[in-house]
């Protein structure tokens, strides 16, 4: 891992690279995206199979696309107690973080008579992306729950889940608990971008949903940004990212934990850390080389390290706050004597995790907040996915004779300056004695 000084040349490129990680994004599989998307809206549910069949299980039909009853039964008795019981914490604790989330529905009455408000309003049918996971071996336990669980809490009537079977056909029963649990609905044996195409247009057996969430690789995210408009969605996600502020009061073996357990996500992935303590910063060097050896990921988190890892030297927190605030990153960790200090003075990132005892797996599963985050700088205007996503407010008016006495003058002045006569006319109508 690299050790760079932020004030010095090398350390500025560096900066540099990373501010502008957006315009790495890699656009050159668009071409084969817009025909998968072309081949499912005209095929439907053969082209579904087709795809299956070529990617992902060679035996697949129309009658695996659905998973059943008892197949969720089944998956019961294929996790442990322990696993279960994880599984459920996870559950109440992100439920109970996004219930505060809900917004409430308001109606106003001014004093001229008029009422105006804002009603809100779940989407009726919401799809849920979750990744494959390494051929359905590392399922994404979590990615099910902070999915399902805000779209729940938003009221969403039917919510559906696909992700894509293993060669065998199968999900991991541990998926298949998880989306019991947290209140989806239905759940389909698809992935990539096909899956996104069939929740956007609906096919025989998929029904088209309102608004698709949930991460995944580049062919899922370019389908989502080709089809965001005829369908809603969260976020355009890229690759992990976390950046830590740390001071010498922090544990350089913690930090080197920190930083590889987000290197291990991807290897386009991105780990960096900023530090005022150049001791600090030569012992996670180290520990980073020690722990990376022994990660069974380690090819995937030593790639990510190479090009976007470093630990860089900065002046004092004051300057890491601010290059912090210019990188914008997904996870923000605050390994430093006094975190609270410094939580005031950060703008932009998705989330913030404070102090030595918070590293940010406890973020990623267990401490309620959503782990599905703005990334690539997207943190400086975006924000988690949460209840939001799944709601929409519509907004409410009801004037009075009086009220529209009072304001109708203003709306004749307005539309006919605008050239809109018939705007004009229909306020003159009612108020013509
Ligand atoms: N850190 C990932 C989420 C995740 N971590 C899922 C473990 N499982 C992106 O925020
Ligand atoms: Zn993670």
């Amino acid at each position: 891992m690299r050790l760079l000084n932020a004030n010095k040349e090398d350390g500025r490129a560096f900066i540099h690279k990373l501010v502008n990680r957006f315009q790495a994004f890699p656009e050159k599989y668009e071409e084969s995206v817009r025909e998968i998307i072309k081949e499912v809206k005209d095929k439907g549910d053969g082209a579904l199979v087709e795809f299956t069949r070529k990617f992902d299980c060679p035996s697949f039909s129309r009658e695996d696309l659905e998973v059943g009853l008892e197949e969720v039964e089944r998956a019961y008795d294929q996790i442990d107690a322990e696993l279960l019981k994880a599984i459920k914490l996870a559950i109440a604790n992100v439920r109970d973080f996004h219930e505060k989330q809900k917004e409430r529905s308001w109606i106003d009455t001014r004093p001229s008579g008029a009422v105006v408000g804002q009603l809100v309003r779940p989407v009726e049918r919401a799809g849920l992306y979750v990744p494959g996971g390494t051929g359905g071996e590392t399922p994404l336990i979590s990615t099910v729950i902070m999915g399902a669980v805000p779209a729940k809490v938003a009221g969403v009537e039917e919510l559906i889940m696909v992700s894509p079977p293993n060669k065998e056909g199968r999900l991991h029963p541990a998926l298949l608990v998880a989306a019991k649990e947290s209140g989806v609905d239905r759940v389909f044996k698809i992935g990539s971008a096909w899956a996104i195409a069939a929740l956007a247009f609906g096919t025989e057996t998929i029904p088209k949903v309102d608004v698709i969430c949930g991460p995944g690789n580049i062919y899922v995210t370019l389908a989502k940004k080709i089809l965001a408009g005829e369908v809603g969605i969260d976020m355009i996600a890229g690759p992990s990212e976390i950046l830590v502020i740390s001071d010498e009061s922090a544990n350089p073996a913690w930090l080197a934990a920190d930083l590889l357990s987000q290197a291990e996500h991807d290897s386009l992935a991105t780990a960096v850390m900023l530090t005022t303590s150049e001791k600090i910063a030569k012992e996670t060097v180290k520990e980073v080389k020690k722990q990376l050896k022994k990660l069974p990921r380690k090819d995937i988190a030593e790639k990510a390290l190479e090009d976007y890892g470093a630990i860089l030297l900065v002046e004092d927190l004051i300057q890491a706050t601010h290059l912090a605030n210019l990188i914008a990153p997904e996870h923000l960790e605050l390994c430093v004597k006094d975190p609270w200090s410094l939580l005031g003075k950060i703008k932009h990132a998705g989330a913030i995790f404070l102090g030595h005892f918070t590293p940010e797996a406890v973020g990623d599963y267990i401490a309620g907040a959503n782990h599905v985050l703005p990334t690539m700088g997207c943190a400086r205007y975006a924000q988690a996915l949460g209840v939001h996503v799944f709601q929409k407010k519509l907004s409410v008016v009801g004037y009075s004779h009086e009220a529209l006495c009072e304001e109708g003058q203003a709306v004749i002045k307005l539309a006919e300056t605008e050239g809109l006569s018939a705007h004009a006319n229909s306020v003159k109508i009612r108020l013509e004695k």
